[in-house]
């Protein structure tokens, strides 16, 4: 199913032009109405006019974080406060919140993207969605809810938390579709089975479960606990909020609303562009938006393009899952190691793994040490204590042959780990302090 198949299949040559007519356009905007972008510009002796196409889109100065923090609160938006109807504030993991502003028309245009992205997985004017990502200053739950509500479905705002409300409420009203973050779901899905029901007491066919990164494993894992098929959704609150890419039904990656969002991906030292399929940081152009444009924002996101057709017939280029971020990145004894690689190693090893776990990285004498702590599922069984540390064994290797590193594991009785009804804290590092 489409939201607007027209738009959303849009021929290269289509693409293309479409692209060039907005980056022209929006290059002009912010280059009149946001300081920082001017003077950028003018550092580099560039003028609106010199973009002429999108392939110019290389010449153009990127934008960071710091940007945004150094114009905290409104001085990256292009629009004064009597055309900004909605602020949205996203926390990061150090200093000031990264304040975004939307106009009618941003809005408008945000909650298109999630209703394309519900549309992709099955969604339709009778299916009743249930929303429990939060809904705030984080853009989760309000994104969704003005997509859903776009596209006719019968929207519920449970927002995040109280998990045994969410259950009942799932169970009563039998929504087709949920949002939550993965971590979440997974926590959802063993709440489900405390509270002795099954997936048949749910009416659950699709989820959008995106703001963390998350695997395959943990796709598994979600599809079998909630019984329902699980799909990507990415986004920032920077470049909209979620919906700014998102899976179809055949779950090959995320389409990316290229003719709103147009990606890059560059190396992560030269900042030179690379090639579609190569890996690196996710940089994005918003070539529509209004209250707070961003020109090449690099999202610091380490994953790669997909161009290849997709049987559903979107053109959107698509994301594949987001490996980490390379402020996540953990280097251990000089290797480079993103959590995802171990969330898959782990999930993979053994059964009686559950997904949750935690990662703790230290300096003991000069050396780095990592521990992994990682709870067993609740109906483990083990028939003696050799076959614990079978499995220790089994995993520590496992976990090694995945990142090249060795972990401590340590094996935790269920229930042990803090779950969290937003995005999960996967790892503490003592070496910062
Ligand atoms: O997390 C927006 C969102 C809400 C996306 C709900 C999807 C669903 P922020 O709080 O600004 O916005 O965090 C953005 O979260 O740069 C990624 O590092 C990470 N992220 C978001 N979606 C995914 C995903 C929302 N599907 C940051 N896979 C991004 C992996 C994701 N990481």
């Amino acid at each position: 199913m489409f939201y607007d198949k027209k738009q959303e299949c849009l021929s290269k040559r289509a693409k293309h032009k479409l692209q060039s007519e907005r980056l022209i356009d929006v290059v002009k905007r912010v280059y009149e109405s946001v300081p920082t972008y001017r003077a950028k510009m003018d550092a580099i002796g560039l003028q609106p006019t010199d973009i002429k196409s999108i392939d110019d889109i290389v010449k153009l100065p990127f934008t960071t974080k710091q940007d945004l923090r150094d114009n905290y609160p409104f001085g990256m938006f292009a629009r004064g406060p009597e055309d900004i109807i909605r602020v949205h504030a996203s926390s990061g993991t150090t200093g000031k919140l990264t304040v975004v502003g939307y106009t009618k028309k941003d809005i408008d245009l945000w909650a298109e993207c999630c209703a394309r992205g519900l549309a992709a997985v099955g969604a339709e004017k009778k299916s009743l969605l249930h929303v429990a990502y939060g809904y705030g200053l984080f853009t989760g739950g309000l994104g969704l809810h003005y997509g859903g509500e776009l596209l006719g479905l019968t929207v519920v705002p449970v927002s995040a938390g109280n998990t045994q409300r969410q259950i009942q409420l799932m169970v009563d009203f039998k929504a087709d579709g949920i949002c939550c973050t993965p971590s979440y779901a997974v926590f959802l899905g063993d709440e489900l089975k405390k509270a002795n029901y099954s997936t048949k007491d749910l009416n659950l066919k699709w989820g959008l479960f995106g703001a963390e990164p998350w695997t395959e494993e943990m796709r598994r894992e979600i599809e079998e606990k909630l019984g329902l098929k699980a799909y990507d959704i990415y986004g920032l609150s920077e470049i909209a909020g979620p919906g700014v890419a998102s899976e179809c039904e055949f779950q090959t990656g995320s389409h990316i609303w290229d003719d709103y969002f147009y990606p890059e991906i560059v190396d992560l030292d030269t900042l030179k562009p690379l090639p579609i399929g190569e890996r690196g940081e996710l940089v994005f152009t918003t070539l529509t938006k209004e209250g707070m444009p961003l020109i090449r924002y690099r999202t610091r996101d380490i994953t790669a393009l997909d161009d290849s057709p997709c049987p559903c017939g979107r053109t959107g280029v698509r994301l594949n899952r987001i490996k980490g971020r390379s402020d996540d990145m953990l280097i251990i004894r000089g290797v480079n190691v993103f959590p995802s690689q171990i969330e898959s190693a782990l999930i993979s090893s053994d059964e009686r793994i559950s997904s949750h776990y935690h990662i703790t990285v230290d300096r003991i004498n000069n050396l780095d040490v990592i521990e992994i702590a990682i709870e067993l599922k609740e109906d483990a069984i083990f028939d003696e204590i050799k076959s614990i540390e079978g499995l220790v064994s089994k995993v520590k290797a496992d976990v090694a042959s995945a990142i090249g590193v060795t972990a401590d594991i340590k094996l935790l009785s269920c229930g042990s780990i803090k779950r969290s009804e937003g995005k999960a804290q996967r790892v503490t590092d003592k070496r910062q302090k």
